[in-house]
């Protein structure tokens, strides 16, 4: 781990403050799926880097040019459907699976983790999903732009014909690229609502300008209202987007250590406000947090699974 920033080397410390820890909150972003090679947003080659944002993720821009907007989530449903879940993915699985009870006389940690990921890769890592909130949806849901069909968990590579290039030889550089034209599709040849007929098939992400699940966000807030918050685990993300990044804040108490896991932990957000009490570790996610969590969820194996504690 290189030993990037002031912090790194209170890995003991660190240590020593999670074994105290009995409620831990992570907030996580596209850097903790870097490593199983999928693209962050605002990193170098990342998906904003040709478009704004709102050009491709928000219902304007879906109501604009659906093809477009579909080719987009279609390419990322292929590219996420052939990415693994990486070792922080597991090691947060294990964190809320063993994390409930620590063994006798030292209680429950309770875990919860927060995901701006939409790339179903924590789910295939096993995280028990009482413990993980999908902040802005997911990829393999779909759903119709103008009633209230859902369908949930739905991996169809392409997802239809019209869609095909995007599950060959599309590539994110022509997609992203506003210079490129890419041929339209035809309205009719996009997937419909199998409800009402008439709407379109939409991914099941929150886009730009659209409110996160108002009912899982009062859930969030009764568990971080619950009670203290020790440690809040702030996991490759820019802390940008809002209201997901508000949610560091929301849990940090007189108490609290807020932790940031990032490539470049000295450039992020929350850093901003870093105290005595915070941590930061520089480096990639997917190796850092085995490291970090072992002496809650003891020690990664050769197999990638985590063993008893010493
Ligand atoms: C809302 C799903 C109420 C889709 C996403 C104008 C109108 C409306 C709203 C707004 C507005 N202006 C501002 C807002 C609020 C807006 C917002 O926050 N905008 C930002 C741009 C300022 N928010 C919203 O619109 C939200 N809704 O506010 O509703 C409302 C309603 C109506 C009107 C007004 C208000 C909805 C936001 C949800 C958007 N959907 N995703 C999709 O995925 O396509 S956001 C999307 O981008 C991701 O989900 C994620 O949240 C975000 C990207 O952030 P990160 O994950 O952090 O990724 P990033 O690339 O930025 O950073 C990666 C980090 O990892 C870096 O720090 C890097 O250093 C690090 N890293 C890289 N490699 C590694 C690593 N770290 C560790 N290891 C590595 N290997």
């Amino acid at each position: 781990m290189p030993p990037a920033n002031p912090f790194y080397n209170s890995l003991p410390a660190f240590h020593a403050r999670l074994l105290t820890a009995r409620r831990i909150l992570a907030l996580c972003g596209a850097g903790l799926s870097a490593s199983s090679g999928l693209p962050t947003f605002r990193g170098a080659g990342g998906y904003w880097r040709n478009h704004e944002a709102t050009a491709l993720a928000t219902p304007e821009a879906f109501a604009a040019d659906p093809g477009l907007v579909w080719l987009f989530y279609a390419y990322r449903r292929h590219m996420a459907l052939g990415a693994r879940p990486n070792a922080g993915h597991r090691a947060l699985a294990e964190l809320a699976r063993k994390g409930r009870g620590r063994g006798k006389g030292q209680g429950e940690v309770d875990f919860l983790c927060l995901s701006q990921n939409v790339d179903g890769l924590h789910q295939r890592a096993g995280h028990d999903a009482e413990r993980l909130r999908l902040l802005h949806g997911s990829l393999f849901d779909l759903k119709c732009h103008r009633c209230d069909w859902v369908e949930r968990g739905n991996f169809d590579d392409p997802l239809c014909d019209s869609l095909r290039a995007a599950s060959e030889d599309v590539g994110l550089e022509r997609l992203l690229d506003p210079k490129e034209e890419l041929a339209g599709i035809p309205r009719e040849e996009l997937p419909h609502c199998p409800k009402c007929k008439i709407g379109l098939q939409r991914p099941g992400v929150v886009w730009f300008g659209e409110s996160l699940d108002a009912e899982m966000l009062r859930e969030v807030d009764r568990w971080i209202d619950e009670d203290e918050v020790d440690v809040v685990l702030v996991i490759g993300t820019s802390a940008v987007v809002q209201p997901a990044a508000g949610y560091v804040y929301e849990a940090q108490g007189p108490g609290t250590s807020i932790v940031t896991v990032n490539l470049d932990a000295e450039n992020v957000e929350a850093l901003a406000e870093l105290g005595p009490r915070d941590f930061a570790f520089a480096g990639d996610a997917a190796e850092l947090l085995p490291k970090l969590l072992e002496p809650v969820i003891g020690r990664m194996k050769e197999d990638g699974t985590f063993g008893a504690e010493e």
